[in-house]
C-alpha cells in the first residue's frame, strides 16, 4: 500500500534540464566540443562531477584536478544565473494539480534529487514548503543509481521503502528506485526507462485512484 510519494526534481517537477544543457554546452565549447541534445539525455540524473567526466570523454579531453574543479564551478555559476530567472511558470505540466491532490489526500511528499541546487530551484517555483523531507546531493554519499537518495527520503518520511512511490525521469534514478524496492513510475517513455513499473508523460497524467 502506497503511503508516501518521492519526487525527482529536474525533469519531473521543473524543466531545469534545459538550463543544465545550456551551461554544459557553453563549457564544452571550451573543449572544442559541440554538446548535443542526445549527449544531454545521458547526463540526466547524473551528478555534476560525473557529468563533467562524461563530457570530457566525449570531447576526448583531460583536465588537471585543479582545472576540473574550476570548470565545475564555472558550469554551476552559469546554471545558477539561469535558475535565478525561474518562477512557477517553469513547473512541468500537471505539477501544481498533482501537489494539490497529494496534499488533499494527506500523502506526504519527499524530494529525491541528484542536484546540489534543489532548494533554490524549489524556492523559485514556489514549492519549497510543500515537502515533508528534502534529500539532494548534499545529503548522500552515493548518488543515483545507488538507492541511497530515495532510501534516505523514505526514512525521513518514516515510511517503509516498499510503501513509497517514486516519480523519476532518468534511467539512473529509476534503477535507484527499483533497487530500493520502491514502486517506480517513469516520466517519459518505457523504451528509455525499461526498469520503470510503468511510464507517464508528466505528473498531470498520474491517476491517484491507482494508489
Ligand atoms: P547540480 P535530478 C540532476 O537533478 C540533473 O538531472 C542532472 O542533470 C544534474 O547534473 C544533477 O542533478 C546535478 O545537479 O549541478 O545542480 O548539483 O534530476 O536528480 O533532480
Ligand atoms: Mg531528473
Amino acid at each position: 500500500m502506497i503511503q508516501g510519494i518521492i519526487l525527482d526534481l529536474d525533469g519531473v517537477i521543473c524543466d531545469t534540464a534545459k538550463f543544465h544543457f545550456e551551461a554544459w554546452k557553453r563549457l564544452a565549447e571550451d573543449y572544442g566540443y559541440i554538446l548535443t541534445e542526445t549527449d544531454n539525455e545521458a547526463l540526466k540524473g547524473v551528478s555534476r562531477a560525473n557529468s563533467l567526466k562524461l563530457i570530457l570523454q566525449k570531447a576526448n579531453t583531460t583536465l588537471s584536478t585543479e582545472q576540473f574543479e574550476i570548470d565545475l564551478i564555472r558550469k554551476n555559476q552559469w546554471y545558477l544565473e539561469l535558475v535565478e530567472e525561474m518562477d512557477s511558470s517553469y513547473l512541468l505540466e500537471g505539477v501544481a494539480n498533482f501537489f494539490e491532490k497529494a496534499i488533499s489526500l494527506n500523502i506526504p511528499l519527499a524530494l529525491g534529487s541528484a542536484s546540489k541546487n534543489a532548494n533554490l530551484a524549489l524556492e523559485k517555483v514556489g514549492l519549497l514548503n510543500k515537502f515533508t523531507a528534502i534529500v539532494d546531493a548534499n545529503h548522500v554519499v552515493n548518488g543515483k543509481p545507488n538507492p541511497e537518495t530515495f532510501l534516505k527520503a523514505a526514512q525521513l518520511l518514516q515510511i517503509a521503502p516498499e510503501n513509497c512511490i517514486v516519480f523519476e525521469d532518468s534511467a539512473s534514478g529509476i534503477k535507484a528506485a527499483v533497487d530500493g524496492k520502491m514502486f517506480a513510475v517513469g516520466i517519459g517513455n518505457q523504451k528509455d526507462l525499461p526498469l520503470a513499473n510503468y511510464c507517464i508523460p508528466n505528473l498531470g497524467a498520474f491517476d491517484f485512484n491507482t494508489l
